[in-house]
């Protein structure tokens, strides 16, 4: 698939419970090769969060990588980040694009193929699709979609006529990176398996490796 704005196919979802945590979570990933973070903070005043986005808008620019905000356009526009992940409920794509302009990478999550075609529609540059199976990490999780349930919806997607990379969420671990490739994902996005790895520089090089098998 033609990933435009360069779309990687392994993104860090960041947690922690406080400014500190989730730097720190971000620093390991990306000291073990981690290319795009996503910070995805909830439950802190928007000045929190912004002040964690500068800085982590410093240490993604140290290592080379993209940062993407979660939710908050307007922090997203004050930090400089490469681009902003939008949910459902969460600033419409069309008014984020307004503000971003043509350069930055929009995101939007999908649980289903109306989802997928309303953000081709409004042109966003990738899809956050899921989720793959349960997964603590996210309050009122859409419904499982299952590697039956990608399946199913990648072979309606891909007869469109212009595509954007579809990227996996949700209790992704290493060994589905073949599967979910073979069905037609361009990448995953994972969060509690990278913060809680003993070894995330080998786990991330894994993945990174099945990914690039593809042509
Ligand atoms: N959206 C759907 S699942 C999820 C988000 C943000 C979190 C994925 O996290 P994990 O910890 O990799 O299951
Ligand atoms: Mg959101």
């Amino acid at each position: 698939m033609n990933l435009p704005k360069e779309i990687s196919c392994l993104h860090y979802i960041s947690q922690g419970k406080d400014r500190e945590e989730h730097l720190a979570n971000i620093t390991r990933v990306l000291k073990a090769g981690a290319n795009w973070i996503q910070l995805r903070i909830k439950e802190m005043p928007q000045k929190e969060i912004l002040k964690t986005a500068i800085l982590a808008r410093e240490l993604c620019a140290k290592y080379k990588a993209k940062l993407i905000v979660n939710d908050h356009v307007k922090v997203a526009k004050t930090c400089n980040a490469d681009g902003v992940h939008l949910g459902q409920e969460d600033t419409d794509v069309l008014e984020a694009r307004k503000i971003l302009g043509k350069d930055k990478i929009i995101g939007g999550t999908a649980n289903t193929l109306q989802h997928c075609l309303e953000h081709l529609e409004n042109g966003v540059d990738y899809i956050g699709l899921g989720p793959l199976r349960f997964t603590s990490t996210k309050k009122e999780l859409s419904p499982v979609l299952g590697f039956s349930g990608y399946q199913e919806l990648i072979e309606k997607y891909s007869q469109q006529e212009n595509t954007v990379p579809i990227i996996a969420i949700g209790g992704i671990k290493v060994n589905d990176i073949e599967e979910l490739r073979k069905i037609g994902l361009s990448g995953v996005a994972i969060s509690s398996l990278l913060t809680h790895s003993k070894d995330p520089k080998n786990e991330i090089q894994q993945i990174l490796d099945r990914f690039a098998v593809r042509v």
